[in-house]
């Protein structure tokens, strides 16, 4: 089965509160210059804060979408926007998605 990519048109304002609303943590933020989405995460230690970023890197790349996100020790900090919309698309919401998802499996 092929798979089809997500499209990189904008979401409306509407589209956009659907999905935060079905994501636990994620922030709408204007950054000035674009429509972002960030959740920070907090780990035990470097050791799982790494692991997680490795694991969701992994699937990021695979999804030809991939996170701006900031480490320190074992705090991450996540950014998810649209280069080609300069904002937000559906392809933010479903890399939101996969990293709650590994979220899940990592904090099992
Ligand atoms: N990741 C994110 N978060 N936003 C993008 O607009 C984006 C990306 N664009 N990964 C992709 C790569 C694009 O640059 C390549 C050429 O498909």
């Amino acid at each position: 089965t092929q798979k089809v990519p997500l499209p990189v048109v904008a979401l409306t304002e509407t589209e956009r509160k659907r999905y935060l609303s079905t994501l636990s943590g994620w922030k709408f933020v204007n950054d000035g210059k674009r429509d972002v989405i960030q959740k920070s995460f907090l780990f035990e230690d470097f050791n799982e804060a790494f692991g997680f970023m490795t694991r969701v890197a992994m699937q990021a790349e695979k999804m030809d979408h991939h996170p701006e996100w900031f480490n320190v020790y074992d705090k991450v900090d996540i950014t998810l926007s649209t280069h080609e919309c300069n904002g937000l698309s559906l392809r933010d919401m479903e890399l939101a998605k996969v990293i709650e998802i590994q979220l899940g499996k990592d904090k099992a």
